[in-house]
């Protein structure tokens, strides 16, 4: 397979930093709250498809005091119907490839996190919460709904009936709240979301490939099949993993007492 460039053009609206093998993918547009244009939105697309070899996990952040203010309003009121079908079309396609992309993706939360911003966040693997996060739906308010897979996703997370709540009475939810419900995987406080993220996905880059592969294309995938499938799926993914040389040689490690214990986080 060719090497990636990792040298996609990227809008004004998205920055990249490399730090080692992981790389902080910051949406760059506070002046606007960091609302998801179309062109923030294929910028996402072009960059995990353009990741390159090396990278073993993705930490997305937002600069200024809100994650995302969600859609892009702006552009959404001149859509027609067919053109907003393909616009959230295009929405899914984009938010499956970070899903389902190559590497996990660690966000770090903080202000506002609603619409289009939440479901982009829930579309990632783990999610750091800063304690002024604030979590909403308010696509009933402005008379549309959730179009980039939030109503698939975010239900998973925790349930229809509070997502229905959400919508239906343009209700917040806090980062506390957010944590106690699984929203968020982490909460920190102001300003210490990037470090935490950082330490994640640096602790996600040492995993084997193949473990990250099955925890991030098996697991989900398992959750929404039977139970008879799931054990076949589970099994065979299993058998991948412990037969590569990879795992063989830390388990070796372990029981010559070479790799680290289980201990508790401090
Ligand atoms: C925007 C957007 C936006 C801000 N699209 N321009 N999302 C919403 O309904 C949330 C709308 N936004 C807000 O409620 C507030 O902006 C915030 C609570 C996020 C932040 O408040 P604040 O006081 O810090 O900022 P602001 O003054 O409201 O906004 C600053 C600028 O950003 C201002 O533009 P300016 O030219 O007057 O400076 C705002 O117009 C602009 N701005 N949010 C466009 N969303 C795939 S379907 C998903 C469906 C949805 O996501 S629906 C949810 C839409």
């Amino acid at each position: 397979m060719p090497k990636r460039s990792g040298k996609p053009k990227l809008p004004k609206s998205l920055q990249v930093a490399r730090r080692g093998a992981v790389v902080i993918l910051t949406l760059a547009r506070p002046e606007k709250r960091n609302a998801l244009n179309d062109a923030t939105v294929l910028g996402l697309e072009a960059f995990f498809e353009t990741l390159p070899t090396g990278v073993k996990a993705v930490v997305l952040n937002a600069q200024g005091n809100h994650f995302s203010a969600g859609l892009d309003l702006s552009e959404l009121k001149v859509l027609s119907t067919e053109e907003g079908i393909a616009h959230s079309r295009v929405w899914h396609r984009i938010f499956d490839k970070i899903e389902f992309g190559r590497v996990p993706v660690v966000t770090v939360m903080q202000g506002a996190v609603v619409g289009g911003g939440l479901e982009l966040a829930a579309a990632t693997h783990i999610r750091v919460a800063e304690r002024s996060a604030y979590y909403a739906l308010p696509e009933g308010s402005r008379g549309i709904f959730v179009g980039g897979g939030g109503s698939v996703r975010l239900p998973r997370l925790i349930g229809v009936s509070r997502i229905m709540d959400l919508m239906l009475t343009g209700r917040t939810y806090s980062a506390e709240e957010g944590q106690a419900l699984g929203l968020s995987h982490y909460l920190v406080e102001p300003g210490e979301g990037l470090a935490k993220a950082i330490e994640i996905a640096r602790r996600i880059a040492t995993n084997s490939p193949t473990t990250n592969f099955a925890i991030m294309q098996a697991l989900p995938r398992i959750a929404e099949q039977d139970r008879a499938s799931g054990y076949v799926m589970e099994s065979m993914m299993a058998a991948i993993a412990q037969g590569n040389e990879e795992a063989k040689t830390r388990i070796k490690a372990f029981l010559e007492k070479k790799a680290a214990k289980v201990t508790r986080d401090s």
